[in-house]
């Protein structure tokens, strides 16, 4: 037996750094540190939820399984608080305290309501502070919903039940036909968990472009309501483009906005053979579709890939280390003030001088 350097010693610092395989050899671990940053979400205690959601993506990088805690020596991203639970989770196969989370009425409600498609943690919780507890209980009192949370009612089950890889590949070829139907030479790409080479993922996103630069304009609506005429569309509702270069670098729109892309979200009606939907002989399906212009798509592409914390880790990564601002969007140089045009994730990742990491290794 070789004796081993701390599993940690050559961590680097940024998730964006690091090759973060989709299996790794601390599941138990990480699932409990990320129920405690979920739990941490639902409190509005993001600061807590990210250092939780750090932790675990750290030991994601690990090559190998962790059997004591020394063996991480002195990881940076690694606080006080997870070591605990590390340790726990190590010596005792759980943590009390993750335990007591997930028993908590507050915690499993709060999970029940944000997987209503519509629902965040703000609307989860006001519910909540009302006494309300089941799904059974919005129905019964009259809750106010938006059209989009009655859809996700609607759906309940379906849509939290794990879509395929298969089902997602067919619903791309679906829209692929469509957008073909109306421009020609458009091209559709799978990307967000399925791109990472995730097998199931809770919804399918999709980015459309075309080679030409505007030829794109206008396509979504026609696409969308071509689906919608052949009953392939159980819900949608639609965004315009709202990005402009003139409003310069700031990260696009409000605390919400991820980016300012044309963009529907959208349910489909999903003919299958086997599954929850077997006996209908359909399944309710999130779709997310995108439109980029051809300019924006390597940033679209690589926003929309995530995993969110690799996200996050990269746009933190661009402005603390180099003074830039990234969006899914453009690359902007502060200090040159210039935006900096790139033909393909690859040189995105030049430009931030960032090794490439390609998406099966983006699952940090
Ligand atoms: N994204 C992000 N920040 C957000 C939301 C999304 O960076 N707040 C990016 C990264 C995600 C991608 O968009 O990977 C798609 O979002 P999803 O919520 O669909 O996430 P995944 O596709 O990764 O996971 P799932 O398998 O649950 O769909
Ligand atoms: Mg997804």
């Amino acid at each position: 037996v070789t004796v081993l350097a701390p599993l940690g010693q050559q961590m680097a610092p940024y998730a964006c750094q690091r090759r973060t395989p989709l299996l790794h050899s601390n599941q138990p671990l990480t699932e409990a540190l990320e129920t405690l940053a979920e739990e941490a979400g639902f409190s509005g205690s993001e600061g807590r939820s990210l250092a939780f959601t750090r932790a675990a993506s750290v030991l994601k990088a690990l090559p190998g399984r962790l059997s004591t805690l020394e063996e991480l020596g002195p990881l940076p991203g690694i606080g006080e608080h997870s070591r605990r639970v590390i340790q726990d989770v190590l010596e005792d196969g759980v943590s009390v305290e993750v335990e007591r989370v997930k028993l908590s009425e507050r915690y499993r409600t709060m999970k029940l309501f944000t997987k209503i498609f519509g629902v965040g943690v703000r609307t989860a919780s006001r519910w909540y502070q009302e006494g309300l507890r089941t799904l059974g209980d919005l129905q019964e009192r009259n809750t106010k919903l938006t059209r989009q949370q009655q859809a996700g009612l609607r759906h309940y089950e379906d849509l939290n039940t794990p879509v395929e890889r298969g089902e997602a590949e067919s619903i791309g070829q679906m829209v692929q036909e469509a957008v073909q139907r109306f421009l020609p030479g458009a091209s559709v790409t799978l990307a967000g968990g399925f791109r990472r080479g995730k097998p199931h993922g809770h919804d399918v996103d999709l980015l459309l472009t075309h080679p030409e630069a505007g030829r794109e304009a206008g396509l979504l609506t026609r696409v969308v309501s071509w689906l919608d005429s052949q009953g392939l569309i159980l819900y949608q509702h639609s965004q315009e483009n709202s990005f402009t270069l003139h409003e310069g670098p700031e990260a696009p729109g409000g605390r919400d906005v991820l980016d300012r892309f044309e963009r529907c979200f959208s349910i489909f009606r999903l003919e299958v053979q086997g599954g929850p939907g077997a006996a209908r002989g359909w399944k309710a399906v999130r779709v997310d579709l995108v439109v980029a212009p051809v300019s924006q798509f390597p940033f679209a592409l690589l926003g929309w890939t995530g995993s969110r914390h690799f996200e996050r880790e990269l746009r933190r990564f661009a402005s603390h280390e180099r003074r830039m601002v990234l969006n899914s969007h453009t690359l902007y140089d502060t200090r040159q003030n210039l935006f900096l045009p790139a033909a393909s994730e690859e040189e995105i990742f030049q430009l931030l001088g960032l090794e490439y990491v390609p998406p099966a290794q983006r699952n940090a």
